[in-house]
């Protein structure tokens, strides 16, 4: 199965729940590519020795990975970072996350500002282009075991919005135009 995407509701409920309309209205993979976020659906119970994930990090030239687990266990001051990750922000790269266990959302603008919500399960790799603003929270099962890619160094900074004085920014809105 792909990942299912819907527009949000605007409640103040549980950022964790599904934050559905009703009706529901989804977003199909064709309305994401055109913001620039495209994903695949790979075997994680193979990640560690997976000639899919690596012809993905070849062509994609994804040199630096690491893991990440997400749990109030096993991540060092975990409220205050799941505040952090939910504060609407961009990065000047694009960000690559590859679901190995779990469940998760992320949350993108589509091109009239309206919140996409992404249900991202075992086995998601998404890539968010930099320059979209965007933000993350686990869903109510609180458990997500990921993957980080990035082409070189990895440069984790995030900044909030407002943050559309950088070049990237200016870029990603440009790349939209026409589609
Ligand atoms: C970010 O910058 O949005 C994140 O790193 C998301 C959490 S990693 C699964
Ligand atoms: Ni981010």
């Amino acid at each position: 199965m792909a990942i299912e995407a819907w527009f949000m509701d605007s409640s103040e409920e549980d950022v964790k729940k599904p934050h559905r309309l009703d009706p529901n209205q989804s977003v199909s993979l064709e309305e994401l590519k055109a913001l620039g976020v495209f994903s695949w659906k790979l075997n994680a119970d193979i990640y560690e020795n997976d000639p899919e994930l690596e012809k993905i990090r070849k062509e994609q030239g994804y040199s630096f990975m690491d893991t990440i687990t997400i749990h109030r266990d096993t991540l060092p001051d975990y409220e205050a970072k799941l505040k952090v990750l939910y504060s609407e922000h961009l990065h000047l790269d694009d960000e690559i996350r590859y679901i190995l266990d779990g469940r998760a959302y992320f949350d993108v603008r589509d091109k009239q500002e309206r919140w996409i919500r992404i249900l991202l399960t075992k086995g998601d790799l998404i890539t968010l282009p930099a320059g979209i603003y965007h933000r993350f929270t686990p869903d109510e099962t609180e458990y997500t075991k990921a993957m980080r890619l990035f082409v070189g160094e990895p440069v984790w900074k995030a900044y909030n919005r407002p943050a559309d004085e950088f070049e990237i920014r200016q870029k990603y809105l440009s790349s939209l135009q026409g589609s």
